[in-house]
């Protein structure tokens, strides 16, 4: 690993596939793995680089600004890291998933080419993450009814794209959102928050698209009017041909979605049974059911489900393979609502939110 690149945490190449900047977790790493991605294989998604914060001199800048003449909170406030550990602290199992994770395979699969990072499906984790609700310090500014937007901000370097500055990385989210499960993190996993996660404290937003949970937070803005930002206007939203000019509006939930835990391709041996186990999930939802098909979708059976749902479901199914040559795997969830993750994903542009079932590649090769 390149120690002073843009990702501060070793990247061994069985863990990883890096990406620029980012780094996806290889699938094969879950296997034998509890519910949670432990913090040395969470995948990392850095629009610049990891800054090193000192904790001391850190602040979290909290202020209201009106467009009527109120401003959206009583008094600003500036939160100390002691400030914040000394609030009531909640513990929660949620998922981080990026955007784009999976949008290799609209190129794969669909033959259409999107702009950005070809995740194949390791953009995704899910960690026991604890902190203050962004409710508790929104309160202590004195939250006004007028408030509409909140506007957390990172303490990264500013993101230059086609030789425009487009300021630190911030996302507004709307004051509903940000009262119901917001949450600012500052431990992952029962460990301090590590430097390419966040820290010293992360914004978390469960269910929400991986940019609505912003890293090395600086500052939250609060405000009476609809806030804008690079990343609910310009990206995180639907372009292309199926949506009008501007765009969609900006994303917020997540796709249901399903992963073998196996590298990519997998070898097995003809005639020896073995177990395929994986993890599905249903954003928003629940995970109702899995099938999981070794023969390339022709036929599927139901695979057992396993221990409780936090973020996403583990499974797993008995396969014996009997010939040897290549064949296709594939797992599909069915949610609490019914929905049965698709065959084909509507093309966007910058491939977002790709949510068909993907076809894992697999060798299967004479038993020794
Ligand atoms: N926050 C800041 N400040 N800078 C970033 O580059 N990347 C976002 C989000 N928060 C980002 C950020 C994106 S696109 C994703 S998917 C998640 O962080 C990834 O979180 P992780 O690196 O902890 O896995
Ligand atoms: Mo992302």
């Amino acid at each position: 690993f390149v120690a002073d690149g843009p990702i501060v945490k070793p990247l061994p190449p069985e863990l990883f596939i890096v990406h620029g900047s980012n780094a996806e977790m290889r699938w094969e790493a879950m296997r034998g793995q509890g519910l949670y991605v432990p913090n040395d294989r969470f995948f990392v998604r850095n629009h610049t680089r990891t800054p090193r914060i000192d904790v001391r001199t850190w602040r979290l800048r909290l202020y209201g600004t009106g467009l009527r003449g109120a401003p959206s909170v009583e008094r600003p406030v500036t939160f100390r890291y002691e400030d914040l550990r000394r609030l009531p602290a909640v513990t929660v199992s949620a998922a981080v998933e990026c955007a784009g994770n999976g949008r290799s395979f609209f190129d794969v699969q669909q033959g259409q080419r999107a702009e950005g990072t070809p995740w194949r499906l390791g953009g995704v984790g899910v960690a026991r993450w604890r902190g203050v609700r962004l409710a508790t310090v929104l309160e202590r500014a004195g939250l006004l009814r007028s408030a509409v937007d909140v506007l957390p901000q990172g303490l990264d370097p500013t993101v230059v794209s086609g030789g425009v500055d487009l300021g630190r990385v911030r996302r507004p989210l709307p004051v509903a959102k940000a009262l119901e499960d917001a949450l600012l993190v500052y431990e992952m996993n029962g460990e301090t928050l590590p430097p390419d996660h966040g820290f010293p404290v992360r914004l978390l937003v469960p269910g929400w698209v991986g940019i609505a949970s912003v890293k090395w937070l600086g500052s939250i803005e609060v405000a009476d009017h609809p806030l804008f930002s690079p990343w609910n206007t310009q990206s995180y939203r639907f372009f292309g041909p199926d949506y009008p000019p501007e765009g969609s509006e900006p994303l917020t939930g997540q796709v249901a979605k399903s992963a073998f835990e196996l590298p990519w391709p997998a070898t097995v041996r003809a005639g020896r049974p073995l177990v395929l186990r994986g993890r599905s999930w249903a954003p928003g939802r629940h995970v109702g059911k899995v099938e999981v098909s070794t023969d390339g979708g022709a036929t599927w059976r139901h695979a057992r489900l396993l221990g409780r749902e936090r973020g996403w479901r583990r499974w797993e199914i008995d396969w014996r393979p009997r010939r040897t040559g290549s064949t296709t795997l594939l797992a599909r969830v069915t949610d609490s609502a019914g929905t049965v993750q698709p065959e084909r994903t509507t093309f966007n542009t910058f491939g977002y939110l790709f949510g068909a079932v993907v076809r894992h590649p697999v060798q299967v090769v004479e038993d020794v």
